[in-house]
């Protein structure tokens, strides 16, 4: 009996700096609701998804930089997308930037939720893998202070019984780590959700603007094959606030072949049914790790390079 998971992928179009919150609510309900009719079990938005890309700003009041935070998951704002999960019987993943008071100190995190079909959520997942800087670097044309903004990460990469399968999540840059899908794949992922918010423009390297497109599915379908799962990558994606960001959210096959893939910049849905019976094949030959990994002599490996002496 094949476990199939139909997942949607909720691509979004640009936020603006001025929308709110329930602006931006009522377009990931209509996804939602476009997800549902679409047969989808799961609806997967991008990172950050309630607001405008905001690390590519410098700020320095702490109140404005706040105000794109979240205190609470469900909110006032955000209650309506919970609530249409459950009466429609649809889980969903969301990316937000999350304050947590409480002890001694404000903590600050770019985080993701997956929510199941009752509308409750069963897992978090904080970025790890924060790109960017975390000074004003003014030559730049624009900022991004994803360091400045957010602690690291402090859960690890958990993964959660969800769907009829194994969930993982992580987020945005974190796909172009080996070791984030290998984590995951030490404990059995098939499915990992992501979003990401990629500028089209790199200015440390803009050789790299080119390849966009190509590392993004690249790092995804490397990820998949190499620990067979399925990986869906979900962007918010167009000219936002200025900066051009990258689209092309997709659904990957534990083959490494994309299944489904959006075609616009705008906000978009793409479908595939996934059978989690298919990341079988991959884990029991090329990458059963317990008969075929080796990592005593990558231990080893490491070693013996460090001990080269210098040439001459
Ligand atoms: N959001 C995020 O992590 N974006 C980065 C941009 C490139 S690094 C400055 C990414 O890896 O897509």
């Amino acid at each position: 009996m094949p476990r199939i998971v139909t997942v949607g992928a909720a691509q979004l179009g640009p936020i603006a700096r001025a929308e709110s919150r329930a602006q931006v609510v009522s377009r990931l309900v209509a996804l939602m609701r476009q997800a549902k009719e679409a047969g989808c079990d799961v609806v997967v938005y991008p990172e950050l998804a309630l607001t405008t890309f905001f690390p590519r700003w410098y700020m320095e009041d702490q109140c404005e930089i706040d105000s794109f935070f979240e205190r609470e998951m469900p909110s006032a704002e955000t209650a309506p997308l919970f609530a249409l999960a459950k009466e429609l019987g649809i889980g969903f993943h969301l990316g937000y930037a999350e304050l947590v008071q409480g002890g001694t100190r404000t903590r600050r995190f770019n985080t993701a939720i997956l929510v199941d079909k009752s509308g409750a959520i069963v897992g978090k997942y904080r970025k790890v893998h924060l790109p960017g800087h975390a000074e004003h670097e003014p030559h730049r044309a624009f900022q991004h202070l994803e360091k400045r903004y957010f602690e690291v990460g402090d859960l690890g990469f958990p993964v959660w019984r969800s769907f009829g399968g194994i969930v993982g999540m992580c987020i945005c840059n974190d796909r172009r780590w080996p070791e984030t899908y290998r984590v995951m794949g030490l404990q059995g992922v098939e499915l990992v959700l992501l979003g990401y918010n990629t500028p089209l423009h790199n200015p440390p390297d803009p050789g790299h603007d080119a390849l966009g497109l190509h590392h993004n599915t690249l790092v995804m379908q490397a990820g998949a094959y190499q620990n067979g799962t399925w990986v869906v990558g979900v962007a918010k994606a167009g000219l936002e606030e200025g900066v051009m960001h990258i689209g092309q959210s997709q659904i990957i096959s534990p083959s490494g072949e994309t299944v489904a893939m959006c075609s616009t910049l705008g906000d978009e849905l793409a479908v595939a049914r996934c059978d989690l019976d298919r990341t079988v094949p991959y884990k029991s030959t090329v990458f059963n790790f317990a008969r075929h990994r080796r990592p005593e002599h990558y231990q080893l490996i490491s070693t013996r390079v460090g001990a080269i002496p210098p040439a001459d």
